[in-house]
């Protein structure tokens, strides 16, 4: 029996002085975030024995085929959020609009709401690479009643109150913060606990990894294509490895361990880039600048954009800040 860690659940507690105005709610909000979490890793652990593969023969808001897992997880997340009647509403990838709670007491009077990408990198559950789970948690802004869209859900990143990942790895993790740094916490299956594994993490200032898919090359900007050059180039600290997992959660943790730095540009293709900015990019922005690391969309600061709709796509540069920063620099000097 592991006593020399601290459990997730005990950091919490320990930590809920840090939680202003709350009265144990976000707690609450974050254990029911643990819950789910160990109920969608058995399944992922064993997503290749059953028949829990495949597409569910059925697209989701992004028109992309849903995986059984992806609409698993959902539900998962979405039941441990309710029936804990902690939250007035949630907002999800797989969801084409916000799900107002219900339920008694007037749940839909609670102070929170949480946005959610409940499976990030699906595609790569066949083929037993990593996935994960972002999650996004605001204040409502509105004072009671149902929750309206644009006050309480289309919040800058920079009002989150919380944020964090479920990296289902050779090992699982939760890494989260509520504004007091980054936290990680590694699963002891045979006992179904959060251990406090990572404490503080940061990123280191500057690194020698770059993740992006060069594979649509042809279609970035000047800006993005002189970067890759520029990492790639046999002068001073260069070349940086090339590590591209195609699970943004998998490529992120293992940057901020290293030190790199992960991006999903604008292309000719994707205009706006690829990942959502509301249960994507604000969460992994949060988590980045937390443990002191930068995130724009290559001119301006992720968390203060403001969002327009809950589906929306922003580009994404994030990681040790040097590296950001050096990126940023060849956008800005390839401007249109
Ligand atoms: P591409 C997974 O679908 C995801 O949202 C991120 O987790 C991942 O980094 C990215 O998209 C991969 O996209 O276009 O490179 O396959």
């Amino acid at each position: 029996m592991d006593t020399k860690h601290t459990t997730l659940g005990e950091f919490i507690i320990d930590n809920q002085k840090h939680f202003k105005y709350s009265s144990g709610e976000l707690s609450r909000l974050i254990n029911s975030i643990r819950l789910a979490a160990k109920i969608v890793n058995h399944e992922v652990n064993k997503a290749g024995l059953v028949d829990i593969l495949g597409a569910a023969g059925e697209t989701n808001i992004q028109g992309e085929d849903q995986q059984k897992l992806d609409v698993y997880a959902n539900e998962v997340f979405k039941s441990a959020l309710i029936n804990r009647e902690i939250v007035c509403g949630i907002a999800s990838e797989e969801e084409e609009d916000f799900i107002t709670v219900q339920g008694k007491y007037n749940a839909h009077d609670n102070k929170y709401v949480v946005l959610i990408d409940p499976l990030d990198g699906s595609s790569n559950i066949d083929v037993n690479v990593s996935v994960g789970t972002i999650f996004s948690i605001y204040r409502r802004t509105t004072p009671l009643g149902m929750p309206v869209k644009k006050e309480d859900f289309l919040q800058k990143g920079k009002e989150q109150v919380a944020a964090g990942y479920i990296v289902y790895g050779t090992s699982t993790m939760l890494v989260y913060t509520a504004g007091y740094g980054v936290n990680g916490f590694t699963l002891n299956p045979a006992i179904g606990s959060f251990y406090l594994s990572h404490p503080d993490m940061k990123f280191p200032e500057t690194g020698n990894i770059f993740s992006i898919n060069e594979g649509n090359y042809a279609q970035f900007s000047q800006g993005v294509k002189d970067y890759i050059k520029y990492c790639q180039a046999e002068e001073d600290d260069r070349p940086y490895t090339f590590r591209y997992i195609g699970s943004m959660v998998s490529d992120f943790h293992r940057n901020m361990i290293k030190g790199g730095i992960y991006i999903y540009p604008a292309s000719t293709k994707a205009p706006k880039g690829k990942l959502r900015l509301l249960y994507e990019c604000n969460p992994i922005a949060f988590l980045t600048e937390q443990a002191g690391g930068k995130a724009t969309d290559g001119f301006n600061r992720i968390m203060d954009i403001q969002p327009t709709e809950l589906h929306e796509r922003v580009p994404i540069f994030c990681g040790s800040t040097k590296m950001v920063e050096k990126a940023e620099l060849f956008m800005k000097l390839n401007k249109e």
